[in-house]
């Protein structure tokens, strides 16, 4: 984790910790101080270096919080942090995950009940304790009871987004050792899957012993949890990272073993199998003829094993891309020759879903238009909040102001040298209708829809619905989850697909990690029944334009194509199809 993540985690500790308390405004601060903080584009320590004053150069950031920053970067502790956590010794960031438990509640039931752990929440709803507690009831208490398992499972899995970007950094950091001749990603981060368990990495070396000391060294790892011969495990920020050492002539079958996924390659062990071949960790052997094939795991004759499309090409099959290896039907469709080409990761020309701070964004409209330059975007469409279901805090802009933000957006685009589309992010009702007004919605390039608010139960009504209204250009986020947070409404994909191909409407891949929604299976599914797609950030400030690689991948998981995906298309190409 980056000097800046860890500072900025510290800062979201101390705003829970004290709203548990409920100290008022603060905690409202820190949260801001975090989230400036973590977007600060240089090193948090060199401004600690230069003092409090530099520190606050970041907006946001008082002198109260510049000082708890240096005391951190300097002592790698905070006094008044470490006394809150005495008095309120919970676990808070297991707690919060359950659905409804905000750290107020959570400092309630530790005063009440003495709850500190999700098995102590667990008990104590079982035992219809929290209904006692006042400010609660059975309600509040069955519907801890109902969301705990989710959290639990939330618990032991990181999101793709904070494992991938540790993975490679151990992977860059490896590479440039003498003793290693090749490394990859293998596990769940390598097929991109939306949460891991943990970050696993390959090494090809013949130096197992000084790989292993140089992972353990690895200045990002907070603790060594195994080091053997040949593996380690270490903990870095929280994450468990796995290294696995092999001989560079097995590296193939090795990355291509620990990649999975487990059904992946039992469904391709079965195929080697039927060709007399046999297939593991260590390679490709024919064992036609011998006698007992398991008596040695190298027994019958080297087929492959050195590099990953060898293994494959030893079955008759094209190296089939890591995000595919699900076991989803791509080793029958490799076979058959009928693997898709998946959309490439440099292909998207533009985002389609961005906010300024007319809504909750977080720079202006002229900052993110140049953002989207800068990253080298083709084009970018203005897609703020419009008030609506489940835009609270006046975050939300009504109709009138958007009309007023119309003008500021087509000048926008006639100074900017990447076509700026002017669009609005409207809320979807529980009925399905859309809190905008028809002729405002009509003026605008570009509408996302997206449901913020009922988000469970099943939402394929109310998506088709807001996919057949005529001004709706694309749906935003469809199901609405957060992932290990919140599981969002239950969609029959291939109903809503049919309809939104049908009325011109494209389903969104929110690319921002919490998100990534849809997900590759419902991709899967949408493509099949013919609708596209569109790959968007969501992006509430210019650093998270970046953010749009998640997105592809998790297309490409769901085996989308070029020609699939909106926004790979030219500016004209959108506006043919929004128009
Ligand atoms: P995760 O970490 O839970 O997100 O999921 P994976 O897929 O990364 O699983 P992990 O880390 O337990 O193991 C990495 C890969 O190694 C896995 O995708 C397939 C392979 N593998 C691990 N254990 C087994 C096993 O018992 N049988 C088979 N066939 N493959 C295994
Ligand atoms: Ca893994
Ligand atoms: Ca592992
Ligand atoms: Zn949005």
């Amino acid at each position: 984790m980056s000097r800046n993540a860890e500072v900025a985690d510290r800062l979201e500790e101390f705003a829970d910790l004290l709203e548990a308390r409920d100290v008022a405004y603060k905690p409202r601060a820190y949260r801001r101080a975090a989230e400036n903080v973590l977007d600060y584009p240089g090193a948090i320590e060199e401004l600690a270096a230069d003092g409090p004053e530099a520190v606050k150069r970041i907006e946001g950031v008082g002198d109260a919080i510049a000082a708890k920053v240096v005391e951190y970067v300097e002592t790698g502790s905070i006094e008044e942090l470490a006394e809150l956590r005495e008095e309120l010794p919970v676990e808070m960031e297991a707690l919060t995950r359950v659905e409804g438990v905000g750290p107020k509640t959570v400092g309630t039931l530790y005063e009440a009940l003495g709850i500190r752990t999700l098995d102590d929440l667990a008990a104590a709803a079982e035992a219809g304790e929290i209904r006692e507690v006042s400010g609660f009831g059975e309600k509040t208490e069955q519907n801890i009871l109902a969301n705990i398992a989710f959290a639990r499972e939330a618990a032991e899995r990181e999101l793709l987004g904070e494992g991938r970007p540790h993975g490679e950094r151990v992977r860059s950091y490896l590479a440039d050792h003498p003793a290693v001749e090749a490394v990859d990603l293998a596990g769940s981060i390598r097929r991109w899957k939306p949460t891991i368990g943990d970050v696993d990495v390959l090494v090809g070396s013949t130096d197992g012993a000084a790989v292993v000391e140089a992972f353990t060294d690895w200045p990002a790892a907070d603790s060594v949890i195994e080091a053997g011969e040949q593996k380690a495990s270490v903990r870095a920020a929280g994450v468990r990272v796995d290294l696995r050492v092999v001989v560079p002539d097995e590296f193939g079958a090795a990355l291509q073993y620990f990649t999975g996924s487990k059904d992946h390659n039992v469904t391709l062990r079965n195929r080697a199998i039927e060709r007399d071949l046999k297939m593991n960790e260590y390679g490709v052997f024919d064992v036609s003829g011998v006698e007992d094939p398991d008596a040695d795991q190298r027994a019958g004759e080297w087929v492959a094993g050195e590099t990953e499309a060898g293994m494959y090409g030893a079955l008759d099959l094209p190296s089939i891309p890591p995000e595919l290896r699900e076991d989803w039907g791509e080793v029958e469709a490799a076979a058959a020759g009928d693997l898709p080409d998946p959309v490439a990761a440099d292909a998207v020309r533009g985002d389609l879903h961005v906010h300024t701070d007319w809504s909750d964004g977080r720079t202006t409209l002229e900052e993110m238009v140049a953002g989207a330059a800068a990253f080298g975007h083709d084009y970018v469409a203005v897609t703020d909040h419009a008030t609506g279901p489940g835009m609270v805090g006046g975050v939300g802009l009504d109709d009138d102001r958007l009309r007023e933000q119309l003008p500021e957006v087509r000048a926008a685009d006639d100074d900017a040298d990447i076509r700026v589309f002017a669009g609005v992010e409207a809320n979807i009702g529980a009925d399905g209708s859309v809190s905008v007004a028809d002729d405002l919605l009509a003026d605008l390039d570009l509408v996302v829809a997206s449901p913020h608010a009922a988000l469970d139960g099943d939402g394929t009504d109310r998506l088709v619905t807001a996919a057949e209204h005529p001004e709706v250009d694309i749906l935003g986020h469809p199901t609405g989850r957060y992932l290990n947070q919140r599981a969002g409404l239950d969609v029959d994909v291939e109903r809503l697909a049919r309809a939104a191909a049908d009325h011109g409407t494209a389903l969104e891949v929110n690319a921002n990690p919490a998100r990534l929604d849809l997900d590759g299976r419902a991709v899967k599914t949408a493509v099949e029944a013919g609708a596209t797609v569109a790959v968007n950030t969501d992006a509430h400030s210019p650093g998270r334009y970046d953010l749009v690689r998640y997105g592809v991948h998790t297309a490409r998981r769901g085996w989308a194509e070029q020609s699939d995906v909106l926004n790979t298309r030219d500016a004209d190409g959108v506006e043919r199809f929004v128009s």
